[in-house]
């Protein structure tokens, strides 16, 4: 008696366009180069593609500053290639879903052209505040990639709220026609026969009228201003009626600051499918922000994610991802990527498969790919860039000193192109690549990996199967084990007279774990594995190596 969903089924595989494989030679990624992966992701198992922007757009976040949602921008392909992709994808009977990025738009889309001009029409379609060139910012609030969140425009003589980049102006959700034209444009994609939307930071959307100052306190200054907004639920509501009710697609919202217990707000019948939350990004940054390099608390982690695994069960859902275009590689900020690369990915794999939720899988992560090297000219983030900017301005003394906190954490190494081969440029372009490509890929890369079959990619199928035929993997309640152990994150799942015991040791130590309490005389199954391990009788205290990951059937 679970209450069934396809999305709650399935696997979903994220291809970030610009980096995944280039058909024309012209160094960027593109359409019909994801078109002749699709039966790759078939082989690999996967049911749905997200696809990160593919819009026209100037590129100054990589997409996610879009000049006309209508329309393809024409390095990636054209309008005819795209339905090209979504009908290949739907022969295999994998799904597709789009990225609706509507907190903002690009300064070259024809709403923000017109609205600084002064046409009457779009005159409130942004933020727009009086105020002087170069005298004080209509307010203190920051924007999130550093710097105010304010930009003043010549043409129109007023400043304009951008949360993110300059070239990223904020829409003004309070102004009806505004949501008219998104729920339009919603609506003209879905009748396309999509299978959904991931939105874009869709908590951002409702800001406090006036647009008050934000309260000074070491994090986001405005944040209690534009963070989960006063209207927000209204906008949703009418979001649903107008485009998403009566379908039945997949809707991942990406919410900024959100915990576990507000979630279950967001969540349900007529909220959206499962959000994407950060809580767990935090881990490792010793609260000191996104780029302070510190340890993995593990007993965060488990507090994090248990949360999220029970504020959710019932009503809800949960996204579960370790990866994404914003992240750095998952093994190596949480792994090892060195000596015990394989083990950790797979430990790793082993963790996001057996949580209750729906896992998403980043490109290259089903073969590990790894955080890479950055001299300050490969950058090409512009998140990145900023920050040494910042860094050169406020604390550090040359690039030397900010360099750790880049090749740790930006979203570079998460771009950098899909390892297919060994051969030029990974096989990824046979031009030049529009940013560098991973040294390791003579020994990381899709080819070795799928000859390998004690592979990480095997893994990944592996696990995707086992989901695939056991109920239990996506329904089973989920319950903490070892609350305190430090080394250890373990848990039971449980569904009817089922039972799984997954244990996944996150160091390279060896911990000796003691089962017995759980397993009581039942016999454990070893249903999978990233070692040589045995199951069978769990009286006796067992000992895990690196990175070890078990998962019992003790059915
Ligand atoms: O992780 C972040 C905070 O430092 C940011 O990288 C990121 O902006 C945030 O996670 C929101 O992400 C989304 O919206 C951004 C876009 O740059 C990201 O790529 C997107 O995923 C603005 O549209």
């Amino acid at each position: 008696d679970v209450d069934r969903e396809w999305w709650k089924e399935a696997v979903v595989y994220q291809v970030y366009p610009r980096s995944f494989n280039d058909s024309d030679g012209d160094g960027i990624g593109d359409i019909p180069g994801i078109v002749e992966k699709v039966d790759y992701l078939d082989e690999l198992g996967v049911d749905v593609v997200w696809l990160n922007p593919v819009y026209e757009s100037p590129m100054a976040d990589n997409g996610y500053d879009i000049a006309d949602y209508q329309s393809i921008h024409p390095e990636f392909g054209t309008m005819d290639d795209w339905e090209r992709l979504l009908e290949e994808l739907h022969d295999r009977d994998m799904r597709l879903i789009m990225d609706l990025v509507v907190n903002h738009t690009s300064d070259e889309h024809e709403w923000f052209v017109n609205s600084r001009e002064g046409d009457e029409r779009y005159d409130d379609y942004y933020h727009w505040h009086e105020g002087e060139k170069d005298g004080e910012t209509p307010n203190n609030w920051d924007s999130f990639f550093g710097g105010s969140a304010w930009s003043y425009d010549d043409e129109r003589g007023e400043y304009y709220l951008h949360l993110f980049d300059e070239k990223q102006p904020d829409l003004n959700w309070r102004n009806e026609d505004v949501r008219d034209e998104v729920f339009e444009m919603m609506n003209w994609w879905l009748e396309k026969g999509i299978d959904g939307f991931r939105m874009d930071v869709v908590n951002l959307i409702s800001k406090t009228d006036g647009l008050p100052d934000g309260e000074e306190n070491g994090g986001l200054t405005g944040e209690e201003h534009f963070v989960d907004g006063p209207n927000i639920e209204q906008y949703f509501e009418e979001m649903y009626e107008r485009t998403l009710d009566g379908r039945d697609v997949m809707t991942v919202g990406e919410m900024i600051n959100v915990d576990a217990e507000r979630a279950t707000e967001y969540v349900g019948p007529e909220g959206f499918s499962m959000l994407i939350h950060f809580e767990h990004m935090g881990v490792d940054t010793g609260d000191g922000g996104k780029w302070n390099v510190d340890d993995l608390d593990l007993g965060e982690l488990k507090r994090i994610i248990t949360d999220w695994q029970e504020q959710l069960a019932g009503d809800g859902w949960n996204c579960l991802y370790l990866s994404n275009h914003d992240q750095p590689r998952a093994v190596s900020r949480f792994g090892d990527d060195g000596e015990y690369r394989r083990e950790s990915a797979k430990m790793l794999a082993t963790f996001l498969f057996t949580l209750q939720g729906t896992p998403f899988v980043f490109q290259g992560q089903e073969i590990g790919m790894t955080n890479a090297d950055w001299e300050r000219e490969e950058i090409r983030d512009v998140e990145a860039a900023n920050h040494v900017d910042i860094a050169l301005d406020e604390w550090a003394d040359s690039y030397e000193g900010v360099r750790h906190q880049i090749e740790a954490r930006s979203r570079d190494n998460a771009r950098t192109p899909m390892q297919w081969s060994a051969e030029k440029n990974a096989g990824f372009s046979e031009g030049e690549p529009w940013i560098k490509v991973n040294e390791r890929h003579d020994e990381i890369n899709v080819e070795a990996a799928r000859a390998d079959e004690t592979s990480i990619w095997h893994y990944y199928r592996e696990l995707i199967d086992l989901r695939e035929d056991r109920d239990i993997f996506v329904y089973g309640d989920y319950e903490l084990l070892l609350s305190d152990h430090s080394e250890v994150f373990a848990y039971r799942r449980t569904l009817g007279d089922g039972e799984l015991l997954v244990v996944c040791n996150f160091f390279d130590g060896e911990p000796e774990l003691d089962l017995s309490e759980f397993a009581g005389d039942r016999e454990a199954d070893l249903l999978v594995g990233n070692y040589d391990a045995e199951g069978g009788d769990l009286a006796e205290p067992i000992r895990l190596r690196p990175y070890e990951a078990r998962v019992y059937d003790l059915s």
